[in-house]
């Protein structure tokens, strides 16, 4: 097999034709490429069927070559439980995730459940600072491995609790639904200096791509993301039909590039995500391509870079990412000051990713009398005051959302 149709493999598609232009080689177009136009045919997508079997695996295999880099489609994945202790709310259990060969370092899961015998929904995704970070409870551990400098108290005591005002878990919990976080570092330093990708996970476990397509940070923390989601499926008292991956700002971008390759999430909710989340490359206020490949040129793969200052050559846009999360309800928020983040550009993405929900036939993107945005749909943008955080307010925004969605 050639070395595409082994990556097309390792996504779950069916080797094509299809074949990856060099950047420079690709025409401009000023407007986001067409959503529902084949990329190597031209052909217009008549129906679902056309959607589901050509530009849904199409579209993946675009975003994994010239954005996030391909990650392998599995691993051999073993839980353990390592810790259960009642919480005034409910229960904490402490789970480890470790991965297929012996050797790789494993992934630690708390998962906060409501009280009573569930099975329960879920909100999941990884943590910036450690798990000690995200509540005062002492039987979170310290992280073992990198932290940002930014996290308060680092990996230390000093940092237990140090980000409670961002996990608003008794919000969640309250409504019935279980909260499932573990730390990015675990799958993937947050480090600047791996641009090559060569620590973490990816230094584990290879894919046979070359260089420039490897994995990055983002597809890393969603590959864990989805082995979260493989431990979730054995837990007895969870409901991992509706299990909604959720982030802010980096994770935000992980939450929507693991609902894309991955169809067991049933939800996602990208806050403040940004640049390489639900902000169009093509919209020029906040953060460019160029920005965010020189501050964090670990997050993608090699190939992304080539379109700094020449977005208008990106065969794909962040529309499309969105869509391939059609027809699960997606909720896009963001903050009317956090222009970096550039709210205007993830609405654009919104109403241009609808088309996807429509040939479901469900609602997606539903407006008011004045065509303004609602959360009534499945497919939402809200906004709120303020800048660049996590608040109880947006906690109370996509839990209302996702009861309206069944959870
Ligand atoms: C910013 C970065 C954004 C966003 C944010 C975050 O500095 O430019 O793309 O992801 O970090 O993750 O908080």
């Amino acid at each position: 097999m050639t070395a595409l149709g082994v990556w097309l493999a390792l996504l779950g598609c069916e080797p094509s034709p299809l074949v990856f232009p060099d950047p420079a080689e690709l025409p401009e177009s000023s407007e986001p490429p067409a959503l529902l136009v084949g990329f190597a045919s031209g052909d217009e997508v008549r129906g679902l069927r056309d959607w589901e079997r050509e530009r849904v695996p199409e579209l993946r295999a675009l975003f994994a070559h010239y954005v996030y880099g391909v990650a392998p489609e599995e691993a051999l994945v073993e839980v353990t439980e390592l810790a259960q202790t009642p919480l005034p709310e409910g229960t904490l259990r402490l789970l480890e995730v470790s991965f297929g060969p012996d050797g790789l370092p494993p992934l630690r899961l708390a998962l906060f459940l409501p009280a009573g015998p569930g099975p329960h929904p879920v909100l999941l995704g990884p943590n910036k600072c450690g798990l000690h970070s995200v509540a005062e409870f002492d039987e979170l551990p310290l992280p073992t491995g990198f932290v940002e400098s930014s996290c308060e108290g680092g990996a230390t005591e000093d940092g237990r609790g140090s980000r409670a005002s961002y996990w608003s878990l008794d919000a969640a919990l309250d409504a019935g639904i279980a909260v499932a976080t573990w730390h990015q570092s675990d799958l993937d330093p947050d480090d600047a200096s791996d641009a090559g990708a060569l620590d973490g996970i990816q230094a584990e476990l290879t894919v046979d791509v070359p260089n420039d397509e490897r994995w990055g940070a983002i597809a890393a923390w969603a590959w864990g993301n989805r082995r979260a989601l493989d431990a979730l499926e054995l837990q007895a008292d969870v409901d991992a039909s509706r299990v909604a991956v959720f982030g802010h700002s980096r994770r935000g971008k992980t939450a929507l590039w693991t609902a894309a390759l991955d169809d067991r999430v049933a939800a996602v909710v990208a806050h403040q995500s940004g640049t390489g989340g639900a902000t169009l490359s093509r919209s020029y206020a906040g953060e460019s391509v160029a920005a965010i490949n020189l501050l964090f040129p670990h997050w993608f793969n090699d190939v992304f870079p080539a379109f700094a200052e020449r977005e208008t050559t990106l065969p794909v846009d962040q529309h499309q990412l969105l869509a391939l999360v059609a027809p699960r309800p997606l909720l896009v928020t963001d903050g009317a000051d956090d222009t970096w983040a550039d709210p205007s550009g993830a609405l654009r993405a919104v109403e241009l990713a609808n088309p996807a929900w429509e040939l479901y036939g469900v609602d997606g993107l539903v407006v008011d009398g004045q065509g303004a945005p609602t959360t009534d749909g499945t497919l939402a943008w809200s906004l709120r005051e303020g800048g660049h955080e996590v608040r109880l307010e947006d906690w109370q925004t996509w839990i209302a959302f996702l009861q309206r969605n069944g959870w």
